[in-house]
């Protein structure tokens, strides 16, 4: 084979590992494009901040099977070669590790932050916006998928969804949740 040939070679397989991006297991309703996941969201963001390329496989509420290999029953699930990783706050972890680049967790102190930012947002932003939302929600679910997400969600809140549908309470109960981020950005640097 000629040394130009071997070049050649070397460089389509070189392209062609270089060319398999991570997949994304990600939540899609009554419209494959309508991708609302929160925690899947999460993860695009960080793969888009490091400049990561990736497709998405996309999945619904009832679709356990397809996650079977990664023995879990919720996405986010990336799956980077072998590698399969499940819950978006370790995804994040697992991409600091592999591609060091650009890092979205960060180690020490910025971890810590990035930690407890998480817990607020699952814990006040979260439900306070579920209050301002949930029929537009439940509306946006695939129709197949919406008897689970009505009981499951209303096991979880103990009432109707049309009860827990508040949007008003919601938005007040989200403005007060929200009254320390809005006074941190009017200090930041980058305010407007
Ligand atoms: N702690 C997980 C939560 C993931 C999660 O709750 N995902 C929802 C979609 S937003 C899900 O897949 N739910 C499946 C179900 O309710 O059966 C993470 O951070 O990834």
């Amino acid at each position: 084979m000629l040394p130009t040939e071997v070049f050649l070679r070397i460089m389509i397989n070189h392209t062609e590992v270089m060319a398999v991006a991570m997949t994304l297991y990600d939540l899609c309703g009554r419209d494959e494009r309508l991708r609302f996941s929160p925690y899947c969201w999460r993860v695009r963001m960080a793969l888009a901040h490091k400049g990561l390329d990736y497709t998405t496989v996309a999945w619904r509420f009832l679709d356990k099977q397809a996650l079977a290999f990664a023995d879990y029953d919720k996405v986010p699930v990336l799956c980077d070669g072998d590698q399969v990783v499940t819950d978006s706050f370790e995804i994040m972890r697992y991409l600091d590790k592999a591609y060091p680049e650009a890092p979205v967790l960060g180690e020490g102190v910025s971890y810590q932050r990035v930690l407890l930012f998480k817990y607020f947002v699952e814990r006040s932003v979260n439900p306070a916006l579920f209050r301002t939302i949930a029929m537009d929600l439940f509306a946006a679910v695939h129709p197949d998928d919406r008897a689970y997400f009505r009981e499951t969600r209303e096991a979880r809140f103990g009432c109707t969804l049309e009860e827990f549908h508040q949007p008003e309470q919601g938005k007040q109960q989200l403005k007060q949740v929200l009254a320390p981020v809005r006074d941190m950005l009017r200090k930041a640097p980058f305010r407007r």
